[in-house]
């Protein structure tokens, strides 16, 4: 085999590879919403479908959106939904669609780092434990109801519950 042949058989092997690990993971329907344009914090709703034979997990999420974006998921604690942040991050077992929406799961953008304008598009990365990071263009849309009719809000006794560590904002 040739040099170059070798190179160009090379190429193939780390694009197919590419490829592959750029597929096993896939993100649908994301958005971001806040309260208001001038809200402190915000989420981000999305799909995540592993279609890989192992099992993965979303550990962390990036963005320049906001000073401290954290995984949540909310829980019912004597009838009162509060929001609790998920330290080991989500579960996406293999051939399976974690959904991230409202009432639910999702991505909290805490310490918004401009405003939320209704139809412009933020950035956020996506680190999962095997297939790695994943960047993706999310639309704003403070207009969207949730579907389940629960409002994610954060309530005073769900921020006084969060460890918000030295990025929080007290108002
Ligand atoms: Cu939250």
């Amino acid at each position: 085999m040739t040099l170059k042949k070798l190179a160009s058989a090379a190429f193939f092997l780390l694009f197919s590879a590419g490829i592959a690990v750029a597929s096993t993971i896939e993100i649908e329907h994301p958005y971001a919403r806040a309260s208001s344009p001038i809200a402190k914090s915000g989420g981000v709703f999305l799909q995540i479908t592993n279609n890989g034979s192992e099992d993965d997990r979303l550990i962390a999420v990036k963005t320049d959106a906001a000073r401290n974006p954290q995984i949540h998921t909310n829980i019912i604690v004597d009838g009162v939904a509060k929001m609790r942040e998920l330290e080991d991050g989500i579960p996406v077992p293999a051939g399976e669609t974690v959904v991230l929406q409202r009432g639910g799961l999702h991505v909290m953008l805490m310490g918004l780092t401009r405003p939320f304008l209704q139809d412009e598009t933020i950035t956020i990365t996506l680190v999962f434990e095997k297939a790695g990071e994943i960047t993706i263009e999310v639309p704003i849309d403070n207009e969207r109801q949730g579907s389940m009719g629960m409002n994610m809000e954060m309530s005073p006794e769900s921020m006084e519950n969060m460890d918000m560590g030295e990025n929080g904002e007290s108002n």
